[in-house]
């Protein structure tokens, strides 16, 4: 079922970005229908995102915020197990946010010359959570824990309204937002959602920051709207890459390539290996497991997508060299001292060491975060923390002597730039009276 990609004659200077199996996620295609979407919200705001809301997800408003008596109801319902899970994953993402908070850093250049590196939260933040094949609870936490822990103080989120419970978004994703004190909660979804954070409209106003995964069209509002707003980055299909080699258990691979092929007919699935055997394994475990899983056909489309493969490497060394091409959202070690494999990974969003360390993990209560870079983007991009809701701001401070110390070489290269305002700028203040002035 799942293509087999050979790679093992391959020579060691090829680029194997063109050889491992991707997604089509033409970005660029959605464009052209998002733009019209984008202009009205911008110059209609709240009349045309509920003619949109109309229009997309069949569902009539008179207005698009969540009131907050269903956010009560909605925690109220919420299964007693759920909660539990989702409070043991709010205590280790916390955590984990909480240790990656970076303080101020202050370099002394000389005396009375200080640079400080500040961290400022952003003020503002839109997160959006889809609706989709199925309600991401989990997104909620992911993308909430960080802004708060960062500091951001004031947190709007958007959800596509859904018919079967009454245009509001799904009710496991209110609760979290109630369990979470999120009080911002629009039901709202697609384009229109994050033309809505980006310009503002009706009661939202609008927003510094939008994060959050999404279908192809909200990928394409994000990619047309960055600048406008800050966006943290295009989140396509998800993907989950396999480093194996013949010590690594079949049907914990196999399993782990189902649990990502789940998420949608366009999920990419890919093994990469250096034992045949392990791979012939793998296949007959997968028939096995597919067959005997819920969204079948979901899964067996994503396996037998061009986006999937078995890749046959030479050795763990040509391995690390293809996962690193490749740059996959989430990437699995299953190889012998896999520490010591890992440690070599450069590109990935998420590195999961072991046959301990299922993504499925990640993506609900490792304390890691599941908002990862697709698309080969983990080779420039992160996955979200406290990071990406923060700024961080340098802040000079020179007394006069230390000014006086380095004015020269201001003037000197102000000079070399044919910019000699920038050198007055400093020499003004030591001409004249005015160098007494401390
Ligand atoms: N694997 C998805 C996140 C997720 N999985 C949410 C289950 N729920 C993208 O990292
Ligand atoms: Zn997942």
């Amino acid at each position: 079922m799942i293509r087999r990609i050979d790679l093992r004659a391959a020579e060691a200077s090829t680029d194997y970005r063109a050889s491992v199996p991707r997604a089509e996620f033409d970005v660029e295609a959605a464009t052209h229908a998002v733009r019209p979407v984008i202009d009205a919200v911008r110059t209609r705001g709240l009349e045309a995102v509920l003619e949109y809301t109309r229009q997309f997800d069949g569902v009539e408003q008179t207005e698009v915020q969540v009131p907050s008596a269903a956010l009560v109801e909605a925690l109220d319902a919420l299964d007693p197990d759920v909660r539990r899970a989702l409070e043991e994953s709010v205590r280790r993402l916390r955590a984990t946010c909480e240790a990656e908070l970076e303080g101020e850093v202050t370099t002394e250049l000389a005396p009375g010359a200080t640079v400080v590196h500040r961290k400022v939260p952003v003020d503002r933040v839109g997160l959006y959570v889809p609706g989709g094949l199925a309600p991401l609870v989990s997104s909620v936490v992911m993308n909430v824990v960080p802004a708060q822990v960062a500091g951001v103080g004031s947190i709007a989120l958007a959800s596509p309204p859904q018919k079967h419970n009454g245009g509001l978004p799904e009710s496991t994703i209110l609760a979290a937002c109630a369990l979470l004190g999120v009080e911002e909660v629009y039901a709202v979804g697609g384009a229109q959602a994050i033309a809505m954070f980006a310009h503002g409209a009706g009661p939202c106003a609008r927003v510094d920051l939008v994060t959050g995964p999404g279908n192809i069209y909200v990928a394409a509002a994000k990619r047309e709207l960055r600048g406008v707003v800050g966006i943290d980055s295009e989140a396509g299909p998800t993907e989950i890459a396999i480093l194996a080699d013949d010590s690594a258990d079949p049907a914990f691979v196999a399993a782990d390539l189902i649990s990502q092929a789940e998420h949608d007919p366009m999920a990419a699935s890919v093994l990469v290996t250096d034992s045949e055997q392990l791979a012939e394994a793998v296949v007959v475990e997968l028939e096995a497991q597919v067959a005997a899983t819920k969204h079948v056909e979901r899964i067996r489309t994503a396996l037998t997508g061009q986006q999937s493969g078995v890749v046959l490497v030479r050795d763990v060394e040509q391995g690390l060299d293809v996962v690193n091409a490749y740059a996959a959202e989430h990437l699995e070690i299953h190889t012998r001292d896999a520490a010591a494999v890992a440690a070599r990974v450069r590109n990935a969003g998420a590195v999961f060491v072991g046959p301990w360390a299922p993504v499925s993990l990640g993506d609900y209560c490792a304390g890691s975060n599941h908002v990862l870079p697709t698309a080969g983007c983990a080779c420039h991009s992160s996955g979200l923390s406290v990071r990406a809701f923060t700024k961080s701001v340098h802040v000079i401070d020179y007394s006069r002597g230390a000014l006086a110390d380095v004015a020269g070489h201001v003037v000197t290269l102000a000079t070399a730039e044919d910019l000699p305002g920038h050198g007055q700028a400093v020499e003004v203040r030591f001409a004249g009276d005015r160098g007494d002035v401390e």
